[in-house]
């Protein structure tokens, strides 16, 4: 994509900078993926469109997101899929052309999902699948469920097993170590920080790779590190410098992250 955008932008004469900044999308998938894009729209992420796939009509009409996708109507009836995950990859897979159709355009894709229900695990991998077969990039960040809820975590590995083979990287964040930090909070509000750090984590990408500044990286070398690298590593940073020579690129505190990343 990006060959074939600085091809089109040496030879048309057409403005050269906005041919060459990346189209970046974020994804929700299932109900859970679908309240973090609702939440992200809320804060602001500039430059990334939003988009959310749901079997679920009902949860999908109330979703703020510029595109929306309901797919499985016919099996699903615009209801979910009852935490059936193979149902999930099943009605994803049949609709595959038009998920195709809505991220061929994207450069980086990144994907969300709360693992565990059948929806978002069985689609997100699809997803993926059909994002990184059109050249982007592709990252995703998904949730593992609560311990409370009994026999979603098996499902969740396997979704996440199947998620690894096809994202460029794929970040886990793990919903107990959340009730461990805000042990408080009523589970909505807990989403709602869960889904804060995972605004925080692509804007700070996004913000990283658009925006100008001294210690930067470009789409090139985001890239090149999802090409080649294996594991990966989020790193912030902010400063109060007064002359913001480092961008500040998170509220959250790193330590916030790393409490928060699966083992
Ligand atoms: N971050 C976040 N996670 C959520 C939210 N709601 C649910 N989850 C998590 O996501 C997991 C999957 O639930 P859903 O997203 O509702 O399931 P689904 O993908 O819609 O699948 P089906 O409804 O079974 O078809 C749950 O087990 C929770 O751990 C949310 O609002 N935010
Ligand atoms: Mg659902």
């Amino acid at each position: 994509m990006l060959d074939k955008l600085l091809k089109e932008a040496l030879e048309g004469g057409c403005d050269f900078e906005a041919r060459l900044t990346p189209k970046i999308c974020v994804i929700g998938c299932g109900g859970g993926g679908s309240n973090s894009v609702h939440r992200l729209m809320r804060t602001g992420l500039e430059g990334v469109d939003a988009i959310a796939i749901n079997t679920d009509k009902f949860h999908l009409s109330r979703i703020d997101a510029q595109k929306v996708l309901l797919i499985g109507e016919r099996t699903c009836h615009g209801y979910g899929t009852g935490g059936d995950a193979l149902l999930g990859e099943k009605v994803a897979r049949a609709e595959v052309d038009r998920i195709e159709s809505l991220v061929r355009e994207y450069d980086i894709v990144f994907i969300t999902a709360g693992m565990g229900g059948g929806t978002g695990t069985g689609a997100a991998p699809v997803v993926a699948e059909s994002a990184r077969k059109h050249g982007a990039i592709v990252v995703a960040l998904v949730t593992l469920p609560f311990d409370i809820e009994k026999g979603r975590l098996r499902t969740a590995l396997l979704g996440i097993a199947k998620l690894k083979e096809r994202a460029h990287s794929t970040i886990i964040l793990d919903n107990n170590r959340l009730l461990e930090i805000v042990p408080k909070l009523p589970i909505e509000q807990a989403f709602m920080v869960m889904d804060q750090l995972i605004a925080e984590v692509i804007k700070g990408v996004t913000e990283t790779i658009c925006e100008t500044s001294m210690i930067n990286l470009d789409f090139a070398d985001f890239r090149t590190m999802m090409l080649h690298g294996g594991a990966s590593t989020v790193l912030y940073g902010e400063s109060d410098d007064p002359e913001k020579v480092v961008r500040s690129t998170t509220r959250c505190s790193m330590s916030t992250l790393r409490e928060l990343l699966a083992p």
